[in-house]
């Protein structure tokens, strides 16, 4: 069995206690390293002055971590910058906001390029490597220009834009011509995936081989959907013994005899927060006779705010939040209640379980595994219903979900009304449909089924594409 090396921008090591909410991709990747032996390298998450050029290693359990810290710099141009200020803005279609600068492009080249020096140092010919997130695109070309011939994949958690969106942004050609220096590259939907393969055969005249492959100067990258899921069983698990937090003994407490809408969401521009809340105010508008028997609950935990772009998102959601609260609020009943904390996941599997209605309505998302945690929480006998933006990725997956367009808060709206109107019947076929796909597709399919093919030596690349 090959070593399995993980490489992303965070790495998330086990909490010595066991109470810590662990992270996604933590979840996603426990099991793959309960299988194959493993090694997980990235940034520890700390600057300092002076970093050192090699890893500082933590043994735990079967598991390496390799840990770089970064320069206050780097973490300003590589992190802030370019990742999360042009790319991330760009592969969500928000082209108007994202900002490029070439210092921040030339950051974010640095540091891949002394992880892949650093991580070239520690691996073995047999490794496997998987790469993830856009932080790291070039990582693969680096690593080549290193000589090694590993298998390499990629995963893209966000979304991969249409090729007119993405050759908007300077330095694209070269990230896109990266891509295929590695031998596996997984996105979130098929959709995605033909916007990759199409960029790169309309930017480099790459041949297509099938439906998968593009060929680049010889080099075969496989691009394809590899849809990621949730752990539903250990969700479902937590869903199910119901915590004596303070938070959900206060929520139930406070909602009385109201039902409740939920929305959960890192304080990110791609989720629509204030358009959704500004969806719930039409609803309140179009039905008074709802005033007062409904609560939409918004659980937004603030996320980079180093970034410009989200201390003013921070502050256009608390202005729509209390503009409405305002409007339409009377005392003993506020609207929208709106927290920016980071809950246990058994606190917000609770919240999702009490909610009569998901709101899960994102302007782009990669997939979005808040839709896929709402459904699997819900008491089979008297499901909730989940709205869903047909933007999400999960939307591909989930059409059993009200599927909506959060560009217009009247059809969000109709839906909120509608699916607080549904019978019982109804919402436990959608809801039963729904399950099985979350079942079927969850974080062990993902990780197996993108690991195997990873590890397919069929149509293996021997030598590196360039110099
Ligand atoms: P995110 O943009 O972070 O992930 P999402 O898929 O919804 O979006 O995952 C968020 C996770 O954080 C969920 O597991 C959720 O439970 C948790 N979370 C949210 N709010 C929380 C809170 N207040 N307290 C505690 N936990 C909270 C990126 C992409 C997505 C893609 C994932 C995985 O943007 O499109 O689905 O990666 O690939």
């Amino acid at each position: 069995m090959p070593r399995l090396v993980v490489v992303s921008n965070r790495v998330a090591i086990p909490d010595p206690t066991g109470k810590g909410s662990a992270g996604g991709l933590a979840v996603a990747l426990k099991e793959a390293f309960q299988a194959y032996r493993g090694l997980w390298f990235g940034w520890s998450g700390r600057v300092s002055a002076h970093p050192s050029l090699e890893p500082k290693l933590v043994d735990k359990g079967n598991v390496h971590y390799a840990l770089m810290d970064l320069t206050p710099i780097d973490r300003q141009e590589y992190y802030n910058g370019f990742a999360n200020r042009a790319l991330w803005p760009n592969m969500h279609y928000r082209l108007g906001l994202s900002e490029f600068s070439r210092a921040d492009y030339a950051g974010y080249l640095r540091v891949n390029r002394s992880f892949a020096n650093a991580l070239a140092r520690m691996t073995r010919p047999d490794d496997l490597i998987w790469v993830h997130d856009y932080h790291l695109i070039p990582l693969a070309a680096e690593l080549r220009a290193l000589g090694l011939t590993n298998r390499i994949g990629y995963f893209h958690h966000i979304p991969w834009p249409a090729p007119e969106v993405f050759g908007t942004l300077p330095g694209s050609r070269e990230l896109l011509r990266s891509i295929a220096d590695y031998d596996l590259v997984g996105v979130q939907t098929d959709r995605d995936a033909d916007n990759l393969r199409r960029g790169i055969v309309q930017e480099f005249g790459a041949t297509q081989q099938g439906t998968d492959v593009v060929v680049l100067d010889g080099r075969r990258t496989r691009i394809k959907g590899f849809p990621i899921g949730i752990d539903v069983k250990g969700f479902q698990q937590v869903a199910r013994r119901s915590p004596a937090h303070r938070v959900v003994a206060q929520t139930v407490a406070s909602l009385g005899p109201r039902r409740l809408i939920i929305g959960v969401d890192r304080l990110d521009y791609s989720k629509g927060i204030p358009e959704r809340m500004e969806a719930f105010e039409r609803f309140l508008i179009s039905n008074p006779d709802q005033r007062g028997n409904v609560t939409f609950l918004q659980i937004a935990p603030t996320s980079r705010s180093e970034v410009p772009e989200y201390a003013s998102l921070s502050r256009t959601a608390s202005e729509t939040l209390g503009r409405i609260n305002g409007a339409l609020g009377e005392p003993g009943w506020v609207p929208i209640q709106y927290v920016t904390s980071a809950y246990p996941r058994s606190v917000l599997a609770s919240l999702y379980k009490i909610a009569r209605v998901g709101l899960v309505t994102p302007m782009r998302d990669g997939m979005n595994l808040v839709a896929k945690e709402y459904v699997a929480a819900q008491d089979p006998e008297d499901p909730g219903v989940l709205i869903l933006s047909k933007f999400a990725g999960a939307a591909q997956q989930l059409t059993d979900a009200f599927i909506v367009n959060p560009n217009d808060k009247f059809e969000v709206a109709e839906a909120i009304r509608d699916a607080l109107h549904m019978d019982r019947e109804e919402r436990i076929a959608r809801w039963k449909r729904m399950m099985k796909i979350i079942e079927d597709y969850d974080v062990s399919w993902w990780a197996d089924s993108f690991l195997k093919e990873l590890g397919d030596r069929k149509g293996t690349n021997k030598a590196r594409r360039r110099v």
